[in-house]
């Protein structure tokens, strides 16, 4: 009895588990994707609250009451599609945001991905500064993207005017830019605390030897956005393979040319 078919939405989070994996984004258990769902997405799964409250190490007050559909801790990206409910679950927040337990799915005792601290920090921040709009944190391990940061200096200025550079996809896609995280120990609070300080200005945030956390409203945006971003990085590692230097680049007029053109917000600090 498959979940495909009963949930739209559960079948879109279960394309974009997929589509990460046939891209090469997800080895094994790399890897997750949490979605705030509204109560009237649920249509269709039957909602099961036997299970623990569990605390949270940091309570959430503007996330009170709401439901995640998520990934599970030590599961694969891969089996999303032919076991929905031992490889995803949902999980409510109790009416302070203190607490979550497990609604449906996570069957023989899963949990919520590792990286739950940063996924529900993020989507915390997220939810305030976008008034709700957001829902999505993605994270995933592209190989050209973390290639880069072991040859470029972990700074947001150095990382988006490189990746902005390689097509002007890049710059419409995030306008913003990029934040850049030093190497750090993956599902801890720390590096939660650090990608959301990050992400109140920024839409994507990488880990530096690790891999990408990226934030958006729609299924399309947020996995658009991991794919632009990895994309741009595949180009700028073969043009690094082939040659020491540049020949040619966008200039800064060129990068202020398509802000006009496209009503761009492009901060100056990436414009030097
Ligand atoms: O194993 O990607 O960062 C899942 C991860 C941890
Ligand atoms: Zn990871």
């Amino acid at each position: 009895d498959s979940a495909m078919e009963k949930n739209q939405h559960l079948n879109k989070f279960i394309r974009m588990c997929v589509d990460g994996w046939s891209l090469g984004w997800h080895e094994y258990h790399g890897g997750n994707l949490t979605y705030r769902i509204e109560r009237e997405e649920l249509a269709g799964l039957e909602l099961n609250g036997e299970r623990e409250w569990v605390s949270l190490k940091k309570p959430m007050e503007n996330l009170a009451g709401d439901c995640f559909l998520v990934t599970g801790s030590g599961k694969t990206m891969r089996n999303a599609e032919l076991e929905p409910k031992d490889a995803l679950g949902i999980i409510e927040l109790d009416e302070k945001g203190q607490a979550y337990r497990i609604v449906w799915g996570l069957e023989h005792g899963g949990k919520p991905t590792s990286e739950l601290p940063a996924h529900l920090m993020c989507q915390s921040v997220k939810k305030e500064v976008t008034g709700g709009t957001y829902r999505f944190v993605y994270h995933a391990h592209p190989a050209n993207i973390i290639a880069l940061s072991f040859v470029l200096p972990l700074q947001d200025e150095a990382f988006t005017r490189e990746l902005w550079e390689m097509e002007p996809e890049c710059a419409m896609t995030f306008p913003a830019g990029i934040g850049v995280l030093p190497w750090m120990v993956p599902g801890t609070v720390e590096i939660a605390k650090l990608t959301c300080e990050k992400m109140k200005t920024y839409d994507a945030v990488l880990w530096a030897q690790h891999g990408l956390f990226v934030t958006g409203d729609t299924f399309e945006d947020t996995f658009g956005l991991m794919h632009t971003i990895e994309k741009s990085a595949e180009i700028l590692v073969k043009v690094r393979s082939m040659a020491a230097e540049k020949l040619q680049v966008p200039s800064v007029q060129n990068f202020r040319d398509m802000a006009e053109a496209f009503q761009l917000k492009l901060p100056e600090k990436f414009l030097f």
